[in-house]
This record gives structure tokens, sequence and C-alpha cells, in this order.
């Protein structure tokens, strides 16, 4: 089992494979600074370091958590490049760009939307469900007819990128539910404010060229992110399937209930996700980024090419995850 200290001292080597001189010896400053966690704090899955650097914006003058996580999510929501959020996201198989988005603030209220369409910030829509509705989820088309009534405009998400992927795609069709092991760019992001106050927010456009009306973890409280403001929260990107199953990261924030550091917390659940459905895990990949109410952090994957940004200790560094399969 890695320990804390292996696990950070790997986090760095993995940065430094990915890095210039200057980010190296940010790394290791932020290696030294982070054995003393110090608030506020937040972290994404994968290299999102420009919505870490938004909700940095918010919570180093004093900004509420939630706002945070919101601003971070926005970021590659309304990325062209970004593939696999919202503007500029892989369609489904049949050329439908489709949104799933969940958000939690500190006390334990939850929004979410699923299969929205024509919507670039799908998490601002997730949030008013939350907070302007008695809800916790509104799919499809009531979904847009809400985020049309609070004022969000209609958008055409498909950008020609995604199209001439999803064209290429169609020549040989091949329905593959496969989350690869290699990149994909879900954002999970978690933040604890100055006043200790937690939030969560997750958003992606899901698994490219799906089936129609295809929903995955992301939107679903508990499976794609789950926040708890007694005990820490967690977040993920990978097979949406695996973590419906086992609703991941409310397991994850479980363990920690139970008294586990956060990267054991990831540890124990991807192990546990492994042993159950050991054949699926080979192809398909889950990682998980997790914060506890002490501001301390975690990582964990099934395979390795699983990163996140960290930005705390005014740093935003990236990391390497540590994971159950080694290269
Ligand atoms: C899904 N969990 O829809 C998402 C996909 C993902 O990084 O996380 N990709 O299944």
């Amino acid at each position: 089992m890695t320990s804390r200290r292996s696990f950070l001292s790997k986090s760095v080597l993995g940065a430094l494979a990915i890095s210039d001189s200057q980010f190296i010896k940010n790394a290791f400053s932020g290696l030294n600074r982070s054995r003393s966690a110090s608030l506020p704090m937040v972290i994404a899955t994968w290299d999102n370091r420009k919505a870490t650097q938004a909700a940095w914006d918010v919570l180093h003058t004093n900004g509420r958590a939630l706002d945070a996580v919101e601003a971070g999510a926005r970021i590659p929501e309304a990325d062209p490049n970004d593939t696999s959020v919202g503007y500029g996201g892989f369609p489904d198989r049949d050329g439908h760009v489709t949104l799933d988005a969940c958000i939690m603030d500190e006390f334990g209220m939850a929004g979410s939307v699923c299969f929205l369409e024509h919507i670039m910030h799908p998490i601002s829509v997730a949030r008013r469900v939350m907070e302007k509705t008695p809800h916790v989820m509104l799919v499809g088309e009531g979904a847009l007819q809400f985020a049309l009534e609070e004022g969000f405009e209609k958008t055409n998400l498909l950008t020609d990128t995604a199209r001439e992927a999803w064209e290429k795609w169609k020549v040989k069709s091949e329905y593959k539910p496969v989350i690869n092991i290699e990149r994909h760019d879900t954002i999970g992001i978690l933040a604890l404010d100055k006043q200790n106050r937690i939030a969560g927010a997750c958003t992606t456009s899901g698994m490219a060229f799906k089936m129609r009306g295809r929903v995955g973890d992301s939107p679903i409280i508990g499976a794609g992110m789950f926040a708890d403001n007694e005990v820490g929260a967690a977040a993920c990107s990978g097979l949406g399937e695996i973590l419906l199953r086992t609703l991941g990261c409310y397991q994850v924030v479980e363990e920690m209930r139970r008294g586990a550091h956060p990267q054991k917390a990831a540890e124990t659940t991807i192990r546990r996700i492994v042993q159950k459905y050991p054949e699926i895990c080979q192809k398909n990949q889950v990682g998980f980024v997790v914060i506890d109410v002490k501001g301390r952090h975690g990582a964990y994957a099934i395979h390795p090419g699983f990163n996140f940004a960290l930005y705390q200790n005014e740093q935003n560094l990236v990391f390497e995850s540590d994971s159950h399969f080694k290269k």
C-alpha cells in the first residue's frame, strides 16, 4: 500500500516527466509546503490548472467554495478545444452534444442536470436547480426548458472539430463503450474555502459517441461527485458505468468518515472496484481526486496516466496520480 509520503514523491516524479524546469521548482516547493495543509485549496481531475486558477481567484479573496467550483468548472465548459466537456465536446452517436453536470454546497444541498443540450454552462444550470427549485435533478427537455426560463442562451455546441471526429467515427460506427486509459478530460473539482466550507462540481459531455440518452456518473450525486462538509469530498473521471454501479465518490467519502486519510480512502475504493469488476477494469480507467475538511488531499486511479491539478499554498501545480495497476 502506498504511504502518503511515497505517494507525494511519486506525484512529483510524475510531474517531472511532464514539465519544464520552472515547474519542477514549483513542484518541489509545493511538496515541502503541502505537508502542512492550509486553506483555501482546490483540486481538479486532469491538468485543469486554468480551472483551479479560476477557482483560486474566488477563494483567495475570501470567496465561497461553491462559487469557486462553479467558476472553475465553467472554464473547460467554454473551451472548444476540450472535447470531453461543454462546448466542443464530442457528440453522441447521432451527432448531438449532450451534457451532464452536478454541484453540491457546504449544506449538503445538490443540483444536477442530465442529457442537457444546447447550453454552454450546464454547471450553472445545475446550481440553479439546487438553489431555485425544490428538486435535485432535471433531465433532457425539462432541463433545457428550465435553463431557457432562467435566461441561459441556446448555443450550438458542436464545433467543426467535434463534427469531423464524429464523421470519422461514423465510417465504422463501432459502438464500444470504453473509456480508454489515456487522457479524457471530464472535470471534477473540489474546494475548501478559508471558512472551512466545502463544495464540489462535476461536468462532462460524457462518453464520446455514446447511445442517445446515455447518462454517466458525472451528474449523479455520490457517483461522479460527493461532498459532505463534516468529512470531505470526492470527484472522479472515468468509465461512468462502473461508478454508477458502485457510487464511487460516496464510497470514498464514507471511507474518510470512518477515519481514512483521503489518499487511503481513494485507494481502498479503487481496490474494491477492481476486485468487483476485474475484467472491465483491465481496459477502463477511473480516477478519483479527494479532499478532507483538514485540507489534506489524495488521488488514485485504476491505471497509470491519471493526473490532477492542485492549487494550495499559493501554488497551482499538476501531479501524476498513483494507480492500482503499475506501468
Ligand atoms: C462518463 N465519467 O460520462 C464520464 C466520462 C469521463 O473522463 O469521466 N471521462 O462516463
